[in-house]
């Protein structure tokens, strides 16, 4: 008894002295069996290197990657042919001679993008007896820990893998109950030339070349060129491999390390590239990847297995408990992941509501094990890629993808692991302003749908400038860097980072607002339109056939400019800058082609009603201004609130990973919890095509919870977090909307640490599906206006009804959007709740508790 008391008394003092979330013992991806697909094995990693790890008991495979390993190196792949091909293909379309227009646009294409590369996989051959028991592998999100255990003849073996931020090295302890249990030979493999060398029994380094190109898919999907002539392109790499090993012992060969009757091995794995930024060819003028790879190894010498395991968990854990989310749960729980996925699609979604708190959680675990300060920004497939010809080469695709990677960095808070897509932007930004001049003659910076490792902004085409395969449909489209800008602009809204707003953000998006206001001409009556203008991949009606690409105008065009107009206009005025400038951005906006509302009261996505209501296209750009952008809200602007929902609703709910997931956030947006659930659960079915689809009805989870396009593509991870996180919570449209949809299926819940814009940190608690309590954390003071569906008390504070504009300067509401609506009566229903607003005046770093009546 008195003993029991005790362990509850050191319990409670533990709770009180750790302020941050327990460990949640469900938030685990774990598998009876060893992966036999490369989407059933688990990713870890550390923002530059990553593995996938297959957890096999004869033969464990840790597939490799560095995120600086792509083909190639710096390319002008701008075209001055597209500068004269310009007053062409404008007068062509304003004759409406589209076909004419898409020949034209295909000599203003430029060179394809490089290929993010696999590094090959580390076999470890394993001499185990007698056959495995009770096998378990797992990926704890708590400590980003994969394990690997089983018992065999009597003995138990442990496996852990993880890769380590702090330093940057992937590290692996192979464990047995019985000394002198452990036995097995390291091996790489790896699609490149390459070649092991012993350095001492203990430690061999393999080294290899990047080709210094790959050629298109599918044609020559094998076409893999290794610097021909002996010109030394292309990246040179190494891994070093060293071990340390208890009893027993190990040598090493060409082959690989040979570790015989150990009782515990330890690894540490570290990778070099010579990639020396997005201007240094890597062959030529590249950093030694030895030295690289060295560093690390140096530094970890005098650290054991144990400081590095609690060094790396500190540094995990710091970022990721930061939220925590609860949904209920309920006896699926507790089952391993790939039955819960299947139990899940065969009941239509109704149980199992913590597999959905998994799948939020493991989007955050991706963003940490993805994206960190001195990596690379996520590519279409983050950092984890098998193959030397991934699809789409696991570019940087940002006419969507790209972005969506990055939603949830602010909102679920992991600000910090936006630092790499920050720093690509300013150096597409460079290179961009190349492209601009060369392609356009215009002044500004732009990208276009594809982009690499070496910051390449010019359209995509083929290998070369005679390769006809461009395709203007995406091709031409110089929007991507001016999309890429709102994420500047978002960090300094949820941070107030004032000087990250004035020397990295601002300069970056006036110099993008600039280009556009080059590339706008006006039209016949004298509005401000583009041309060409793309809608993202999708066709439009031309003589009855869905053949269209560029025409003039598109909302999604207009969507981005006014999105980069409103926000430029805003930074400068909070920096008391460029006025002049500020003002013809304003005076622009004005005159700029309006919105419409097309004939089926729906948001046209062309520059004349072209929409096909049989069109179900996976890309639907022209609802931007709802997500990400913020200027079509149902509360300020109900009319195009409504005619994006027609919208939505035309489309239909198929589509491919990324898409479904956009569409999560729209629906959440529109205020409607229960329609964005049902999206979510679209996501939350096992996968099985693995082949590249574009179907409707595509879309689904790996048995590693990877989202499928299919392939996988990890947009549509990233893009489920920051929907859910938009079902919870909103701040933009004026106010922090706490609860603004909430669907039915999760009537009990809590949700701490989520990011609201002007620094504030938000807890909630809502039973029976509505709000019970709130904790507000303002880190930066100023008005905090609140949007609830319930009254509510603030005991102590100054809390009163709102009145008037939010003064907050973050909480500025979008300047009104010229609108034409062709029949008012085709708009469907937006049924929204009633709400309350609240204002009450903050103080930085203090909290304040919200209750319900
Ligand atoms: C765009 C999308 C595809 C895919 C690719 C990487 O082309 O239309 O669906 O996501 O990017």
């Amino acid at each position: 008894m008195k003993r029991y008391t005790i362990t509850l008394l050191l319990l409670f003092a533990v709770q009180i002295l750790s302020a941050a979330p327990p460990e949640d013992s469900l938030l685990r991806l774990w598998y009876q069996q060893p992966a036999t697909q490369w989407v059933a094995a688990l990713p870890v990693g550390n923002g530059r290197i990553g593995a996938m790890v297959f957890g096999g008991v004869q033969q464990e495979q840790l597939q490799l990657n560095e995120g600086y390993l792509w083909s190639g190196g710096p390319r002008d792949g701008n075209n001055p042919q597209a500068k004269q091909t310009l007053p062409l293909i404008r007068r062509l379309l304003s004759e409406e001679k589209y076909t004419e227009a898409d020949q034209a646009a295909r000599k203003m294409m430029g060179l394809y993008s490089a290929r993010y590369l696999t590094l090959g996989s580390l076999f470890f051959d394993n001499s185990i007896n007698g056959s495995p028991e009770q096998y378990r592998r797992q990926l704890d999100l708590n400590n980003a820990l994969s394990t690997v255990t089983f018992t065999a003849g009597g003995v138990t073996y442990t496996r852990e893998v993880f890769i380590s931020y702090p330093a940057q090295l992937l590290v692996v302890r192979f464990k047995a109950s019985r000394p002198g249990a452990i036995t097995f030979n390291t091996r790489f493999q790896n699609p490149m030339p390459h070649h092991t060398q012993a350095v001492n029994d203990r430690y061999v380094i393999m080294k290899g070349k990047c080709p210094e190109y790959v050629a298109n898919r599918p044609a020559e999907a094998r076409q893999i060129v290794y610097a021909p002539g002996g010109n030394g392109e292309g990246m040179n790499y190494e891994v070093h491999l060293q071990a340390r090993v208890k009893d027993g012992t190990v040598h090493s060969d060409t082959s690989g390390l040979k570790v015989q009757n150990a009782s515990e091995v330890v690894l540490l794995l570290s990778i070099g590239t010579s990639y020396n930024g997005p201007d240094k060819s890597p062959g030529k003028e590249g950093k030694d990847p030895a030295v690289e790879a060295l560093r690390y190894l140096d530094a970890a010498k005098q650290k054991d297995y144990t400081q590095l395991l609690q060094e790396h968990e500190k540094d995990h854990q710091r970022l990721f408990r930061k939220v925590e989310l609860d949904l209920g749960k309920d006896s699926s729980a507790t089952q391993a992941t790939d039955v819960r996925l299947k139990a899940y699609t065969a009941s239509g979604g109704h149980r199992d509501p913590q597999l959905t708190t998994l799948l939020y959680q493991y989007g955050r675990y991706l963003m940490i094990a993805g994206s960190r300060k001195g990596g690379p920004a996520m590519t279409l497939q983050g950092l984890w890629n098998n193959e030397m010809q991934p699809p789409w080469g696991s570019n940087y695709t940002i006419n969507i993808n790209t972005e969506m990677n990055y939603w949830p960095s602010e909102t679920a808070n992991l600000s910090e692991c936006g630092i790499p897509l920050f720093n690509f932007i300013m150096q597409l930004a460079r290179k961009g302003r190349v492209t601009a001049s060369v392609n356009y003659g215009a002044r500004g910076w732009t990208a276009h749908h594809n982009a690499d490792i070496w910051a390449m902004t010019n359209p995509a085409g083929g290998i070369d400038f005679n390769d006809p395969r461009g395709n203007p449909r995406w091709a031409i489209w110089p929007m991507g860097g001016a999309w890429l800008t709102r994420h500047l602009w978002e960090h300094y809204l949820f941070t107030g980072n004032r000087s990250f707003l004035a020397d990295t953000a601002y300069p970056v998006m006036r110099s993008a607002a600039e280009f556009m206001l080059d590339w706008l001409i006006k039209n016949d009556k004298n509005q401000w339109v583009t041309s060409p203008a793309t809608s993202p991949e999708n066709n439009f009606l031309v003589n009855g056939k869905r053949e269209g690409s560029v025409s003039i105008a598109t909302t999604m065009d207009l969507s981005i400019i006014r999105d980069l107009f409103n926000n430029t206009v805003q930074a400068a005025q909070l920096l008391h800058k460029d006025a002049a400038f500020a003002n013809r951005l304003k005076a622009t906006l004005q005159e700029l082609y309006p919105f419409h509302v097309g004939q089926y009261g729906q948001l046209q996505e062309w520059y004349k009603d072209w929409d096909d209501p049989e069109d179900h296209h996976r890309h639907l750009s022209h609802l931007y201004g709802l997500f990400p952008g913020y200027f079509i809200t149902p509360r300020h602007n109900p009319v195009l609130a409504a005619a994006a929902k027609r919208s939505l609703l035309l489309r239909g709910d198929g589509g491919t990973g990324w898409s479904k997931a956009w569409k999560v956030n729209w629906w959440a947006r529109l205020e409607d919890g229960d329609h964005a659930y049902t999206m979510l659960n679209k996501q939350l079915f096992l996968a099985t095509v693995d082949s590249v689809s574009v179907a409707d009805e595509a879309g689904g989870s790996y048995p590693n919870l990877f989202d499928a396009h299919p392939p996988f593509q990890i947009d549509g991870n990233f893009g489920v977090t920051s929907g859910i996180t938009e079902m919870l919570l909103q701040s933009h449209d004026g106010a922090i909307y706490l609860l603004p949809a909430l669907p039915a299926a999760w009537p009990n819940g809590h949700v701490k640490g989520l990011q609201a814009r002007g620094g504030f940190e938000i807890n909630m608690e809502w039973k029976q599906g509505h709000l019970t309590k709130a904790v507000l954390h303002s880190k930066l003071g100023g008005n905090c206006r609140i949007r609830v569906q319930v009254p509510v008390s603030a005991a102590g504070t100054a809390l009163k009804p709102a009145s008037g504009n939010n003064p907050n300067p973050y909480y500025f509401i979008p300047l009104p959007v010229k609108t034409e609506v062709k029949d008012k009566t085709k708009l469907p229903e937006l049924p929204l709740k009633k709400i309350y607003e609240y204002d009450l005046i903050t103080t930085a770093g203090k909290d304040y508790n919200i209750n319900t009546y």
